[in-house]
């Protein structure tokens, strides 16, 4: 037993590294509970929660969605640290992590999705998502398998046609964000680094492959040549340079900033 925070977490998920960047960043010690897709939904019912991961465990309290761990955060580190104390940058913050989160992160995990969950690619997908999960889990591997991939494939709409409206989806999101930068800003939103810019990078991650990214992911010459060639498009772009400067320059800063 530990009285350390716990986050739970699917190893791959884009929504738990951005979970992850905050705790980290917050230079809170925490104690990470992977698990293999499905076996999740044990562990979050456990906790009285939701379907979905990250949940954070952490002072008595229970956080079942990577914005209120933000949140949480942010209080706990002194406002200012992920959201601006001005009311009108904070609000600008809050709405593009909502729209991102909404609009963006499940398009760039079912591109993902769909690209490799195909033969033989697919294969080497299951040392990724059962990085650090439980040897049980890890036991019942070869039996779920194959329904494992049929879930998620159903469950994600991720087929060629759900993967291309995904990719158009992130090509619009990536050209909103590139006008934004048009200006010379280093940041989304003010000047400096804010949740919607930790938000962007960590649901961006799936489509630039960052090499900070701690999120669970194929090595690149593991990747299919097409989704290469895409990821390579991906960080041509303002949008995708920004993302992989931020891993760059964000990812393995920890402790407090000042608050604005
Ligand atoms: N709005 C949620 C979204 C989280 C989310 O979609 N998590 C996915 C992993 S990327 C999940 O746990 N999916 C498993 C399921 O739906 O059972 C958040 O920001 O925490």
């Amino acid at each position: 037993m530990t009285d350390r925070p716990i986050l739970v977490t699917l190893p791959q998920s884009h929504y738990c590294e951005k979970a992850r960047w905050a705790l980290d960043r917050a230079g809170v010690r925490y104690q990470e509970e992977p698990h293999l897709v499905f076996f999740h939904v044990f562990a979050n019912l456990r906790r009285g929660g939701k379907r979905t991961t990250p949940v954070l465990v952490k002072d008595g309290k229970t956080f079942f969605d990577s914005t209120d761990i933000l949140v949480h955060l942010d209080r706990t580190m002194g406002p200012g640290s992920f959201y601006p104390t001005d009311p009108e940058l904070r609000e600008e913050v809050e709405s593009l992590e909502d729209e991102l989160d909404e609009r963006f992160g499940p398009h760039t995990r079912r591109w993902a999705y769909a690209e490799v969950l195909v033969n033989p690619w697919r294969d080497r997908l299951m040392p990724v998502m059962s990085r650090g999960a439980p040897s049980w889990q890890l036991a019942v591997l070869p039996v779920l398998k194959p329904i494992a991939w049929r879930l998620l494939r159903k469950g994600l709409d991720a087929t060629p046609e759900g993967g291309a409206r995904s990719l158009a989806r992130i090509d619009a999101v990536f050209d909103q964000i590139g006008r934004r930068l048009e200006d010379g800003r280093r940041y989304l939103v003010g000047d400096r680094f804010t949740a919607a810019d930790l938000t962007f990078a960590a649901l961006a991650a799936p489509v630039v492959a960052p090499p900070e990214n701690r999120a669970a992911f194929p090595a690149l010459d593991e990747l299919p040549p097409t989704m290469r060639a895409q990821i390579d498009r991906f960080r041509d772009t303002p949008a995708g340079q920004l993302a992989l400067r931020l891993y760059r320059e964000e990812r393995n800063r920890s402790g407090p900033l000042p608050p604005t």
